[in-house]
């Protein structure tokens, strides 16, 4: 790992950037249907007159998993903040220790994560060094798989997965729910032949209705993701031992405690990270070295990001225990006019660089971020 040594970092303002961004087209999941994305920025200003800035992954309603836009606003309002504002950070270990002292703040991991994730950005714009040196990131280019919505019929679907296919993306991933499962995966083996296809049904499914899963083990799936309880170990467990198919745990990891208590009931075989769920970089990169310990395969998830989420994920996933193409692609495909200038894009059909670049606040076009701004809230160090 790069240790850029040095001056002291220390942050004067942290400030809240709330933004309503319309998506280019509706996205439905089973938990419903997303056309406007809530989200927010963290801006770290540092003592130097530096700044670092990180995406809050965190949606609208508790419907994917517990925390909101507004719970995490809340969140960093009343206690993270002020933990980043009274921290000082002379080496990239003292934030990795920082962070992981969050911890005994119950939860929140997604406003963790946005704040964590805004100190890394700021350590790297001070210190002129790219986040992907940080985190001791080797690979130049990352490739990207696609998460296709819940459509109105097996043929707007057919034609979704053939763009996909065309414009280089080397895994697809179709959102399911009862009534929405063995009709288009069937269909799409059948068009598509052998393509790296998986599923991805966000709690949808109970031991109940488990027999719809069990029924998708024909198609030689490279996995199913989230297909039980959002907060759920054991039963998937249950359901694993049943099939041949991998199971990909999403919502119910939150750590790598979780990830080590899932690989020892057998729940799964491969994780979905998403660092703005887990709370972080420094989380991240626990969970990445206990997936190369373990043997699990590994994949960086998405929420539908802006060119800022989307930029700190694909520079993670340059590191080698991601295994298997995530869910991270071009922005274009999310947001007509995006927040980062130049935006992210395949720099060849299916692959996204990974950019050496020292904290994003220098690509964020913030006239566009006040253009969509709904709300600024600036929390001072000398208000503390
Ligand atoms: O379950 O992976 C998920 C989007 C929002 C919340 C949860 C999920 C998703 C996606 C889309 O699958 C990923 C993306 O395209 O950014
Ligand atoms: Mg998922």
């Amino acid at each position: 790992m790069h240790t850029a040594e040095g001056f002291t970092l220390i942050l004067t303002e942290i400030r809240l950037h709330r933004l309503s961004l319309p998506l280019r087209e509706p996205f439905r999941a089973a938990y419903g249907e997303t056309h406007v994305r809530h989200l927010f920025l963290v801006e770290a200003v540092t003592a130097n007159g530096a700044r670092g800035v990180a995406e809050c992954v965190a949606m609208a309603d508790p419907l994917y998993i517990e925390e909101t836009t507004d719970t995490a606003w809340w969140a960093i309002r009343r206690y993270f903040a002020a933990e980043a504002l009274a921290a000082e950070w002379t080496a990239p270990a003292e934030i990795r220790r920082w962070a992981a002292r969050l911890d005994r703040y119950r939860g929140h991991r997604m406003a963790k994560a946005a704040v964590e994730m805004a100190v890394w950005d700021a350590w790297c714009a001070e210190h002129r060094v790219p986040l992907a040196h940080l985190l001791g990131v080797a690979r130049t280019e990352v490739p990207a798989g696609i998460s296709i919505g819940i459509q109105p019929d097996v043929d707007t679907l057919l034609r979704k997965v053939e763009s996909a296919l065309a414009a280089g993306y080397s895994r697809i991933k179709l959102k399911i729910q009862p009534g929405w499962d063995v009709e288009p995966i069937a269909a799409v083996r059948r068009h598509f032949g052998d393509v790296p296809l998986m599923a991805d049904a966000n709690s949808a499914y109970t031991r109940e209705t488990a027999d719809r899963l069990v029924a998708l083990d024909d198609f030689a799936l490279l996995m199913m993701e989230q297909p039980l309880g959002w907060d759920d170990l054991v039963d998937h467990a249950w359901l694993q031992r049943r099939l041949a198919t991998p199971l990909c745990l999403d919502e119910s990891i939150r750590s790598a405690d979780d990830v080590r208590r899932a690989a020892e009931l057998g729940a799964c075989r491969v994780i979905n990270l998403k660092p703005g769920r887990v709370g972080g970089f420094t989380a991240s990169l626990a969970i990445h070295d206990l997936c190369r310990q373990l043997g699990l395969d590994l994949w960086c998830g998405g929420m539908y990001e802006t060119g800022v989420g989307r930029l700190h994920n694909t520079i993670l996933s340059g590191l080698p225990g991601f295994t298997l193409p995530g869910d991270t692609g071009p922005g274009t495909r999310y947001y007509a006019e995006d927040l980062v200038d130049p935006p992210v894009e395949f720099h060849r059909p299916g692959w996204l660089p990974v950019e050496p670049v020292c904290g994003l606040a220098d690509r964020v076009v913030w006239r566009r971020v006040e253009q969509h701004r709904t709300q600024l809230e600036v929390i001072r160090r000398d208000d503390l």
